[in-house]
């Protein structure tokens, strides 16, 4: 777009526009249970990963909210399923959804089992689920929770739904050890979207809120209207 003067409108970058979009998260609801998720017609991307791999921290980060999502030096601290709307002008058009960590040892194994079962069930049966962010600290890589998860939502990405693994406190690897984790979780993944997040330095924050805007947007109408 230019101006009268026939100087470049200053247009955010995608990136700026997307972290835009982020800021604007709300608290929507908490379901402990699956049968206590609401209903909703709007693209809704699940975080996920073991406990205390900065699932919360990252929603926090992603959204510039100190407090959104509950972050907690206290393993195992999201126990619900919690939902938050994102929208410009408090207009819905997507949901975050932040779920309990899995594999936290001081969890009794009745409720390990019954949480196992919950995501699970989410993961395969959410109508609208459009993408799932798998976050895991590299000092531990992909642990076999990570890989029953990993076959669990296998069929969805092959049948189109988006998926991006996190590698979280990149701040704690050097920059060789940080390429070493890259590369064995693409391989681990089959060669899928991993990328380095550093809450603390901010690494990774803008290539992955464009990704969460691209995955939520990119099927809009090019003109911008609604699908109805
Ligand atoms: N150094 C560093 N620490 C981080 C980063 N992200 C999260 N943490 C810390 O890791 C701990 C766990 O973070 P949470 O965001 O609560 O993790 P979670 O995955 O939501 O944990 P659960 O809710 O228990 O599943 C907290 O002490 C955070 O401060 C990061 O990028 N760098
Ligand atoms: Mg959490």
């Amino acid at each position: 777009m230019t101006t009268p003067t026939g100087a470049r409108a200053t247009t955010p970058s995608p990136e700026a526009r997307a972290l835009a979009w982020l800021h604007t998260a709300h608290f929507l609801t908490t379901a402990p249970r699956l049968e206590h998720l609401p209903d909703h017609a709007y693209p809704e991307i699940a975080f996920v990963g073991r406990s205390n791999a900065g699932k919360s921290t990252c929603i926090n980060t992603l959204t510039q909210q100190k407090r959104l999502a509950f972050a907690s030096k206290t393993p195992g601290r999201t126990q619900a399923i919690n939902l938050f709307t994102l929208g410009k002008q408090n207009i819905t058009d997507a949901i975050l959804a932040d779920l309990p960590g899995y594999g936290y040892a001081a969890v009794p194994k009745a409720d390990k089992i019954r949480w196992q079962e919950v995501m699970a069930n989410y993961l395969m049966s959410r109508g609208n689920l459009r993408g799932v962010v798998m976050l895991c600290d590299p000092r531990h890589g992909l642990t076999e929770l990570d890989d029953i998860l990993l076959e669990v939502i296998r069929p969805r990405v092959e049948a189109g739904m988006h998926f991006l693994v996190l590698l979280t406190k990149a701040d704690k690897l050097n920059k060789s050890e940080g390429q070493k984790a890259l590369s064995i979780a693409r391989l681990q993944t089959a060669g899928g979207e991993v990328k380095l997040f550093s809450a603390l330095k901010r690494q990774g924050v803008e290539e992955t809120a464009l990704a969460l805007w691209q995955w939520t947007h990119k099927e809009e109408p090019a003109d911008g209207a609604a699908a109805d």
